[in-house]
């Protein structure tokens, strides 16, 4: 086990925002309530087999009613933020753009933003994170078409911006389109659930929807920017970008063959979406890996798309080691294994197969994206499930060594990427508040800082949970003691990822960059006092 040896001069600015995510579907339950419409998993997930457990989100963590409790538990944490999202389909129940707003929905929310803020609570709101509304699906099969889905997400999103964006300063607009188009509708593991597999899906085409699905999201997405921009920002003043989904490509071994298929890796996760919405195009790869199935923009669109995102937000959990090969192009026909050459493993193993923990991937990934991007970034997702943490007694489960070594590990990563490397980071949303429902894994993972009690409801902060609400105390600056932040510009092009096994090497941190301009001349003082007496 490594203890990190964070310089404890290291700190983070005072506007640094930290705290927790969830998402609607995982936590609200009361599916019925206040008109709300059906959702695309409300079904799926009550479809046999579909949810390891067989459990759907019909009660989840009943926050729908319980909301001021998790609120308390945000206050007892002490955070600064919540990441939550909004079910469309409880603001508008049929989804469509010509459909009636349910003014029970729109207060729902509007009641917790302003109880949020009244406790000083900063809420960074997500417009999507899976729960289409069910008639649109059945309406037009939903992200599969283009030009209807556009137009009903646009008009959502300028409902929330027009009731919520009075006090809504932070928007996401999507969360994580890799895993909508992939996991909806290409393995067809998460609703819709279509897939070319005929024993899992009687229709759908892995070939082709995936990749029209994505295209949809990312139009959706960029026409939603330009309405808030043209129509709101300027009132409201604030800042909207997307979240994407992507964990660190690192080559297998040296080879240039596995080298060249950590990028491909990367291009497929990332660059599908990232280099459309950063950089104006498609990654080469991915027009050589689908040739005409790569839905192309035209020029209009394109004008939309390129520069649709104020801030790169970034969901990340695990490290994958990258060898050539394989027919999955949803991984950009590359293999992951966590097994090393030497056969030792990367790290501690989570209770999903996909999960392990690699701090320093953290620390590469966030370098990657900074010189790739060039945008400030902003960390929406980052958790680790406790192996058999669901079989364990509660007064057991709250010990979760395994998660606080994981957040032990990627603080340190965070924070010497921000010191050292001049990353330029500015905030931290761990996955999740709560225990929730975790999709097809039904009830079974457990990724919450809070242990939540599915027979009572009950919540108890884990150790994970107060190891983070302490850590982001200690290093984040107090408010008055220093001016606003003035983030380090180092990355001037884009760099290939790998052109050595290390990323950091490849990636040339530049020590320069590590002085924090932003520090107060007493924090700086005192900063250096304690290095100096070793503290
Ligand atoms: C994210 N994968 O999903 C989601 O944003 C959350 O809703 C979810 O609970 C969390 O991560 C934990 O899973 C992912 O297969 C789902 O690599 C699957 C993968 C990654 C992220």
């Amino acid at each position: 086990m490594v203890t990190p040896n964070t310089p404890s001069s290291y700190e983070l600015p005072s506007n640094f925002l930290w705290g927790f995510a969830t998402a609607s579907f995982q936590i609200e339950g009361s599916t019925d309530a206040g008109g709300r419409g059906k959702s695309i998993w409300d079904d799926f997930s009550k479809i046999p087999g579909k949810t390891l457990d067989g459990r759907d989100g019909d009660v989840a963590t009943d926050s729908y009613n319980r909301w001021q409790e998790d609120l308390d538990l945000l206050v007892s944490y002490g955070v600064k933020s919540y990441r939550f999202s909004l079910a469309w389909s409880r603001i508008i129940p049929l989804g469509g753009r010509d459909d009636p707003i349910s003014e029970e929905g729109i207060k729902f929310y509007s009641d917790f933003i302003d109880a949020l803020l009244a406790k000083g609570i900063t809420p960074f709101v997500t417009l999507y994170h899976w729960d289409l509304p069910q008639t649109l699906h059945d309406r037009y099969l939903g992200w599969l078409n283009k030009t209807e889905i556009v137009q009903d997400y646009v008009r959502y999103a300028r409902v929330c911006f027009e009731r919520f964006g009075d006090r809504v300063k932070h928007w996401l607009t999507m969360n994580e389109p890799w895993c909508i188009s992939i996991l909806g509708y290409g393995r067809g593991v998460f609703a819709p659930g279509r897939s070319s597999d005929r024993l899992r899906s009687p229709e759908g085409d892995s070939s082709t929807e995936p990749w029209i699905a994505g295209h949809s999201v990312i139009l959706s997405h960029a026409y939603a920017v330009r309405a808030y921009r043209e129509e709101f920002k300027q009132k409201q003043g604030g800042e909207i970008g997307v979240t994407l989904n992507g964990d660190w490509a690192m080559p297998y071994d040296d080879s240039p063959a596995n080298i060249e298929a950590a990028q491909h890796a990367l291009d497929v996760a990332i660059g599908w979406f990232a280099d459309p919405i950063y950089l104006g195009s498609y990654p080469a790869y991915m027009k050589e890996m689908l040739g005409d199935r790569l839905p192309s923009f035209t020029e209009e669109e394109w004008s939309v798309v390129k520069g649709s995102s104020d801030f790169y937000g970034m969901n990340t959990y695990t490290t994958n080691l990258c060898k050539a090969g394989g027919e999955d192009e949803f991984q950009g026909n590359v293999e992951y294994t966590f097994t090393r050459p030497d056969g030792t493993q990367l790290g501690t193993q989570a209770h999903c197969a996909w999960l392990q923990d690699y701090p320093e991937g953290f620390r590469d990934l966030l370098n990657y994206l900074y010189k790739r991007y060039r945008k400030p970034i902003y960390v929406t997702e980052n958790g680790f499930a406790v192996k058999d943490e669901d079989k364990k007694p509660v007064e057991e489960a709250l010990h979760d060594d395994d998660r606080v070594q994981y957040y032990r590990g990627v603080t340190d990563s965070l924070i010497k990427a921000v010191n050292e490397d001049g990353v330029d980071v500015r905030a931290y949303f761990a996955w999740s508040l709560l225990d929730n429902f975790e999709w097809a894994d039904g009830y079974v993972t457990r990724f919450g800082v809070t242990y939540v009690d599915y027979k009572t409801q009950k919540r108890y902060a884990k150790d994970s949970g107060n190891f983070i609400a302490k850590w982001f105390q200690d290093h984040v600056q107090q408010e008055e003691k220093d001016a606003p932040p003035t983030p380090v510009k180092n990355a001037k092009e884009v760099p290939p990822a790998h052109g050595s096994k290390r990323a950091s090497a490849v990636h040339g941190k530049t020590k320069e960059n590590s002085k924090r301009s932003w520090k107060a001349p007493l924090a700086r003082i005192t900063a250096y006092v304690s290095t100096f007496l070793g503290l």
